[in-house]
């Protein structure tokens, strides 16, 4: 049995028209609710929305899958940063280029080899669109969904041994 971590409280929300993370947590992907971006321009501001995911057990090993939904109604496309946080500090961070239109859902593997307290991570998520991007101008973007899967606990046998 894997480990599902989900959205359980908005902590930033910056440039965020619409939605929280009761938007994006559930275990089935359900398109009826989302965040969506207040208007995005090239080179500009960033769109920031955080938040704490659901605790979890030590996993038996660190093969961890980030899953995301998102929508961008432009070929020409805007970035994400993804990050994940212990607390305040930065544990992963990765660019992100969704392809083509349309809602797609991207699986991305990040490093939580970093990770020592399973009860206090994050997920931070930026929208934006880099300053050479002019085709398809300002626009909001959308998610739909995240969850971050790990793999099952340490057995409690081996967890008593160390
Ligand atoms: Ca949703």
């Amino acid at each position: 049995m894997a480990q599902f971590l989900r959205p359980i409280a908005t902590t930033l929300s910056s440039r965020i028209a619409t939605g929280d993370h009761t938007s994006i947590d559930e275990a089935v992907p359900d398109d009826g609710d989302y965040i969506r971006t207040q208007n995005i321009y090239p080179g500009g501001a960033a769109a920031v929305f955080e938040c704490r995911l659901s605790p979890a057990l030590q996993p038996r090993s660190p093969n961890a899958t980030l899953r995301l939904r998102s929508y961008d109604p432009q070929p020409y496309g805007s970035y994400m940063t993804l990050s994940l946080k212990q607390g305040a500090q930065q544990l992963w961070t990765a660019e992100y280029d969704p392809p083509g239109i349309g809602i797609r859902t991207a699986e991305v593997s990040p490093d939580i080899s970093g990770v020592t307290d399973w009860s206090d991570l994050s997920f931070r998520c930026e929208f934006y669109l880099p300053g050479w991007q002019t085709p398809g101008g300002a626009r909001n973007v959308y998610l739909y969904w995240l969850e971050l899967e790990i793999p099952d606990r340490v057995p409690a046998s081996l967890l008593m041994l160390l």
